[in-house]
Protein backbone atom coordinates (compact mmCIF):
# COMPACT_ATOMS: atom_id res chain seq x y z
CA UNK A 1 0.00 0.00 0.00
CA UNK A 2 2.65 2.55 0.84
CA UNK A 3 4.20 2.23 -2.50
CA UNK A 4 1.31 3.37 -3.88
CA UNK A 5 0.52 5.58 -2.00
CA UNK A 6 3.56 7.20 -2.42
CA UNK A 7 3.24 6.87 -6.12
CA UNK A 8 0.26 9.10 -6.40
CA UNK A 9 1.58 12.08 -4.19
CA UNK A 10 4.68 11.65 -6.60
CA UNK A 11 2.38 11.55 -9.52
CA UNK A 12 0.05 14.87 -8.09
CA UNK A 13 3.87 16.77 -7.03
CA UNK A 14 4.61 16.06 -10.68
CA UNK A 15 1.17 17.03 -12.03
CA UNK A 16 1.73 20.26 -9.27
CA UNK A 17 4.89 21.41 -11.58
CA UNK A 18 3.11 20.90 -14.67
CA UNK A 19 0.11 23.20 -13.77
CA UNK A 20 2.24 25.91 -12.11
CA UNK A 21 3.63 26.51 -15.41
CA UNK A 22 0.87 27.18 -17.35
CA UNK A 23 -1.13 28.94 -15.40
CA UNK A 24 -0.46 32.75 -16.51
CA UNK A 25 -2.27 31.00 -19.99
CA UNK A 26 -5.09 29.59 -18.60
CA UNK A 27 -6.98 32.55 -16.54
CA UNK A 28 -9.84 32.33 -19.01
CA UNK A 29 -13.74 31.22 -18.20
CA UNK A 30 -14.40 27.94 -20.19
CA UNK A 31 -18.19 27.72 -21.36
CA UNK A 32 -18.95 24.54 -19.29
CA UNK A 33 -19.57 24.47 -15.54
CA UNK A 34 -18.71 21.66 -13.13
CA UNK A 35 -21.38 19.40 -11.68
CA UNK A 36 -21.57 21.42 -8.82
CA UNK A 37 -22.60 24.52 -11.02
CA UNK A 38 -19.71 26.61 -10.71
CA UNK A 39 -17.79 28.24 -14.04
CA UNK A 40 -15.10 25.92 -15.19
CA UNK A 41 -11.50 27.85 -15.54
CA UNK A 42 -9.46 26.66 -18.68
CA UNK A 43 -6.43 26.01 -15.44
CA UNK A 44 -9.65 23.85 -13.56
CA UNK A 45 -9.81 21.30 -16.45
CA UNK A 46 -5.99 21.15 -17.73
CA UNK A 47 -5.13 20.65 -13.93
CA UNK A 48 -8.19 18.10 -13.66
CA UNK A 49 -7.22 16.31 -17.41
CA UNK A 50 -3.51 16.07 -15.81
CA UNK A 51 -4.49 14.33 -13.21
CA UNK A 52 -6.88 11.84 -14.42
CA UNK A 53 -4.27 10.68 -17.18
CA UNK A 54 -1.13 10.42 -14.60
CA UNK A 55 -2.93 9.14 -11.92
CA UNK A 56 -4.80 5.85 -13.83
CA UNK A 57 -1.88 5.23 -15.50
CA UNK A 58 -0.42 3.58 -11.62
CA UNK A 59 -1.05 0.11 -11.72
CA UNK A 60 -3.19 0.58 -8.29
CA UNK A 61 -5.47 3.26 -9.41
CA UNK A 62 -8.56 1.67 -9.65
CA UNK A 63 -10.41 5.29 -10.46
CA UNK A 64 -10.50 8.41 -10.19
CA UNK A 65 -13.25 11.27 -9.42
CA UNK A 66 -13.23 14.99 -9.07
CA UNK A 67 -15.16 18.11 -8.71
CA UNK A 68 -14.65 18.83 -12.32
CA UNK A 69 -16.43 15.67 -13.68
CA UNK A 70 -19.73 14.32 -13.38
CA UNK A 71 -18.87 10.48 -12.69
CA UNK A 72 -16.21 8.45 -11.85
CA UNK A 73 -13.71 7.67 -14.12
CA UNK A 74 -12.52 3.61 -13.67
CA UNK A 75 -9.44 1.17 -14.26
CA UNK A 76 -8.25 -1.77 -12.01
CA UNK A 77 -6.62 -1.49 -9.13
CA UNK A 78 -7.58 -1.21 -5.41
CA UNK A 79 -7.10 2.49 -4.63
CA UNK A 80 -9.97 4.73 -5.71
CA UNK A 81 -8.88 8.52 -5.93
CA UNK A 82 -11.01 11.93 -5.11
CA UNK A 83 -9.36 15.41 -5.88
CA UNK A 84 -10.37 18.98 -6.54
CA UNK A 85 -8.20 19.60 -9.09
CA UNK A 86 -7.72 23.49 -8.42
CA UNK A 87 -9.45 24.62 -5.09
CA UNK A 88 -9.90 27.75 -5.19
CA UNK A 89 -9.24 28.60 -8.88
CA UNK A 90 -11.30 31.85 -9.02
CA UNK A 91 -8.45 33.22 -6.85
CA UNK A 92 -6.37 32.80 -10.05
CA UNK A 93 -7.96 35.74 -11.28
CA UNK A 94 -6.76 38.43 -8.51
CA UNK A 95 -3.41 36.63 -8.49
CA UNK A 96 -4.14 35.22 -4.93
CA UNK A 97 -3.47 31.26 -3.65
CA UNK A 98 -4.73 27.80 -4.91
CA UNK A 99 -4.46 24.55 -4.00
CA UNK A 100 -4.59 20.92 -4.97
CA UNK A 101 -6.49 18.66 -2.57
CA UNK A 102 -6.09 14.26 -3.24
CA UNK A 103 -7.54 11.80 -0.94
CA UNK A 104 -6.58 8.18 -1.62
CA UNK A 105 -9.59 5.54 -0.49
CA UNK A 106 -9.81 1.73 -0.56
CA UNK A 107 -13.56 1.79 -1.39
CA UNK A 108 -14.78 2.51 -4.71
CA UNK A 109 -16.38 6.74 -4.82
CA UNK A 110 -18.28 7.74 -3.47
CA UNK A 111 -17.10 6.23 0.16
CA UNK A 112 -17.09 7.21 3.59
CA UNK A 113 -14.78 8.85 5.74
CA UNK A 114 -13.07 5.85 7.38
CA UNK A 115 -12.42 4.67 3.60
CA UNK A 116 -9.66 6.92 3.58
CA UNK A 117 -6.00 5.72 3.64
CA UNK A 118 -4.22 9.37 3.10
CA UNK A 119 -4.17 12.63 1.97
CA UNK A 120 -2.50 15.34 0.80
CA UNK A 121 -3.01 18.59 -0.79
CA UNK A 122 -1.06 21.02 -2.93
CA UNK A 123 -0.67 25.06 -2.18
CA UNK A 124 0.66 26.88 -4.76
CA UNK A 125 1.49 29.61 -2.45
CA UNK A 126 4.26 32.30 -3.18
CA UNK A 127 6.50 28.80 -3.29
CA UNK A 128 4.87 25.60 -4.05
CA UNK A 129 4.40 23.16 -1.11
CA UNK A 130 2.68 19.86 -0.35
CA UNK A 131 1.39 18.73 2.76
CA UNK A 132 0.87 14.35 3.30
CA UNK A 133 -1.06 12.54 5.73
CA UNK A 134 -0.18 8.80 5.68
CA UNK A 135 0.88 6.35 8.27
CA UNK A 136 -0.23 8.81 11.56
CA UNK A 137 2.07 11.02 10.45
CA UNK A 138 1.74 14.63 8.45
CA UNK A 139 4.52 15.77 6.67
CA UNK A 140 5.09 18.87 4.57
CA UNK A 141 7.45 19.39 0.92
CA UNK A 142 8.66 21.71 -1.28
CA UNK A 143 7.94 21.10 -4.69
CA UNK A 144 10.86 22.03 -7.32
CA UNK A 145 10.77 20.90 -10.82
CA UNK A 146 7.75 18.79 -10.34
CA UNK A 147 9.96 16.42 -7.37
CA UNK A 148 9.42 16.17 -3.61
CA UNK A 149 11.73 17.90 -0.77
CA UNK A 150 10.69 17.30 3.08
CA UNK A 151 10.57 20.52 4.64
CA UNK A 152 9.26 19.53 8.17
CA UNK A 153 8.25 16.27 9.29
CA UNK A 154 5.59 15.11 11.82
CA UNK A 155 3.82 18.23 11.62
CA UNK A 156 1.10 18.73 14.58
CA UNK A 157 -1.04 21.80 14.76
CA UNK A 158 0.32 24.35 17.33
CA UNK A 159 -1.14 24.20 20.78
CA UNK A 160 -2.09 28.03 20.83
CA UNK A 161 -4.29 29.12 18.10
CA UNK A 162 -3.86 32.17 16.41
CA UNK A 163 -5.78 32.65 13.48
CA UNK A 164 -9.59 31.63 11.82
CA UNK A 165 -11.33 32.18 8.47
CA UNK A 166 -15.15 31.53 7.77
CA UNK A 167 -16.65 31.31 4.49
CA UNK A 168 -20.30 32.80 3.83
CA UNK A 169 -21.49 35.87 3.93
CA UNK A 170 -22.10 36.98 7.54
CA UNK A 171 -25.99 37.48 7.19
CA UNK A 172 -26.76 34.46 5.97
CA UNK A 173 -24.72 32.57 8.99
CA UNK A 174 -26.79 30.69 11.83
CA UNK A 175 -27.33 32.92 15.26
CA UNK A 176 -25.40 30.60 17.26
CA UNK A 177 -22.72 30.07 14.68
CA UNK A 178 -22.34 33.92 15.00
CA UNK A 179 -22.70 33.91 18.87
CA UNK A 180 -19.46 31.38 18.48
CA UNK A 181 -17.38 33.54 15.98
CA UNK A 182 -17.75 36.43 18.82
CA UNK A 183 -16.43 33.77 21.74
CA UNK A 184 -13.43 33.61 19.43
CA UNK A 185 -13.33 36.95 18.99
CA UNK A 186 -13.11 37.43 22.64
CA UNK A 187 -9.75 34.82 22.97
CA UNK A 188 -8.48 37.30 21.10
CA UNK A 189 -7.93 34.91 17.55
CA UNK A 190 -7.06 36.74 14.53
CA UNK A 191 -9.50 36.67 11.49
CA UNK A 192 -7.75 35.53 8.17
CA UNK A 193 -9.51 34.63 4.96
CA UNK A 194 -8.16 33.81 1.65
CA UNK A 195 -10.77 32.05 -0.25
CA UNK A 196 -8.86 28.89 -1.08
CA UNK A 197 -9.42 25.96 1.32
CA UNK A 198 -6.47 24.77 0.98
CA UNK A 199 -4.62 27.90 1.90
CA UNK A 200 -6.90 28.43 4.98
CA UNK A 201 -6.18 25.35 6.07
CA UNK A 202 -2.69 25.56 5.82
CA UNK A 203 -2.59 28.74 7.66
CA UNK A 204 -4.02 26.50 10.65
CA UNK A 205 -1.75 23.68 10.22
CA UNK A 206 1.11 26.74 10.30
CA UNK A 207 0.09 29.08 13.55
CA UNK A 208 -3.28 27.05 14.87
CA UNK A 209 -6.64 27.94 15.02
CA UNK A 210 -10.41 27.02 12.73
CA UNK A 211 -11.07 27.36 9.41
CA UNK A 212 -14.92 26.67 8.72
CA UNK A 213 -17.66 26.85 5.77
CA UNK A 214 -20.60 26.99 8.14
CA UNK A 215 -24.60 25.79 7.18
CA UNK A 216 -25.97 29.27 5.30
CA UNK A 217 -29.78 30.43 5.38
CA UNK A 218 -29.87 29.56 1.28
CA UNK A 219 -27.51 26.39 1.81
CA UNK A 220 -28.21 24.06 4.85
CA UNK A 221 -25.03 21.83 3.87
CA UNK A 222 -22.69 24.90 3.10
CA UNK A 223 -20.75 24.76 -0.12
CA UNK A 224 -18.09 22.78 0.20
CA UNK A 225 -18.18 18.72 -0.75
CA UNK A 226 -17.46 16.29 1.55
CA UNK A 227 -15.35 13.71 -0.35
CA UNK A 228 -13.38 15.96 -2.46
CA UNK A 229 -12.38 18.88 0.18
CA UNK A 230 -13.85 18.09 3.53
CA UNK A 231 -12.96 14.30 4.05
CA UNK A 232 -9.79 15.16 3.10
CA UNK A 233 -8.68 17.88 4.73
CA UNK A 234 -10.38 16.25 8.20
CA UNK A 235 -8.05 13.19 7.49
CA UNK A 236 -4.59 15.78 7.19
CA UNK A 237 -6.23 18.08 10.35
CA UNK A 238 -6.98 15.05 12.03
CA UNK A 239 -3.38 13.10 11.74
CA UNK A 240 -1.48 16.21 12.83
CA UNK A 241 -3.52 16.19 16.01
CA UNK A 242 -6.70 18.53 15.20
CA UNK A 243 -10.60 17.83 15.14
CA UNK A 244 -13.13 17.90 12.15
CA UNK A 245 -16.61 18.57 12.39
CA UNK A 246 -19.80 19.46 10.66
CA UNK A 247 -21.11 20.94 13.29
CA UNK A 248 -22.13 17.89 15.22
CA UNK A 249 -19.57 14.97 14.49
CA UNK A 250 -16.35 14.65 12.60
CA UNK A 251 -16.20 14.48 8.86
CA UNK A 252 -14.46 10.69 8.77
CA UNK A 253 -17.44 9.66 10.18
CA UNK A 254 -19.89 10.40 7.51
CA UNK A 255 -20.51 8.92 4.00
CA UNK A 256 -21.36 10.94 1.14
CA UNK A 257 -24.81 10.83 0.02
CA UNK A 258 -24.03 10.98 -3.77
CA UNK A 259 -19.85 12.07 -5.22
CA UNK A 260 -20.49 15.67 -5.06
CA UNK A 261 -22.75 16.17 -1.98
CA UNK A 262 -22.31 18.81 0.58
CA UNK A 263 -21.67 19.66 4.18
CA UNK A 264 -20.96 22.09 6.44
CA UNK A 265 -16.99 22.09 7.07
CA UNK A 266 -14.75 22.86 10.34
CA UNK A 267 -11.39 21.46 11.02
CA UNK A 268 -8.79 23.16 13.52
CA UNK A 269 -7.41 22.91 16.99
CA UNK A 270 -9.58 20.24 19.00
CA UNK A 271 -10.87 22.95 21.60
CA UNK A 272 -12.25 24.80 19.37
CA UNK A 273 -14.18 22.13 16.99
CA UNK A 274 -15.12 21.43 20.95
CA UNK A 275 -16.44 24.62 21.54
CA UNK A 276 -17.96 24.70 18.66
CA UNK A 277 -19.81 21.74 18.56
CA UNK A 278 -21.39 23.17 22.39
CA UNK A 279 -22.66 26.26 20.34
CA UNK A 280 -24.46 24.50 17.55
P1 LIG B 1 -13.57 28.15 -6.13
O1 LIG B 1 -12.76 26.90 -6.51
O2 LIG B 1 -14.80 28.33 -6.94
O3 LIG B 1 -12.70 29.37 -6.09
O4 LIG B 1 -14.11 27.86 -4.64
C1 LIG B 1 -13.21 27.63 -3.62
C2 LIG B 1 -13.89 26.91 -2.50
O5 LIG B 1 -14.46 25.70 -2.93
C3 LIG B 1 -12.95 26.67 -1.31
O6 LIG B 1 -11.63 26.47 -1.67
C4 LIG B 1 -13.12 27.91 -0.48
O7 LIG B 1 -12.90 27.67 0.89
C5 LIG B 1 -14.53 28.36 -0.75
O8 LIG B 1 -14.94 27.73 -1.97
C6 LIG B 1 -14.62 29.84 -0.92
O9 LIG B 1 -15.93 30.22 -1.09
P2 LIG B 1 -16.36 31.77 -1.02
O10 LIG B 1 -15.94 32.38 -2.33
O11 LIG B 1 -17.83 31.72 -0.84
O12 LIG B 1 -15.63 32.42 0.15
Amino acid sequence: MTDTIEAVFDTVAATAGDVRTVLSSRRSYEAAENPSGEQQLAADVYADEQLEDELLALAEVGSYASEERESVSTDTGAYHVACDPLDGSSNLKSNNSMGTIVGIYDEPLPAPGDALVAAGYVLYGPITTMVTAVDESVTEYLIEDGEREVLSEDVQLPDDPVVYGFGGRVPDWPTEFGAYVDDIEDERLKLRYGGAMVADVNQVVTYGGLFGYPMLADRPNGKLRLQFEGQPMAYIIETAGGASSDGTESLLDKTPDGLHSRTPVFVGNESLIAGLESKL
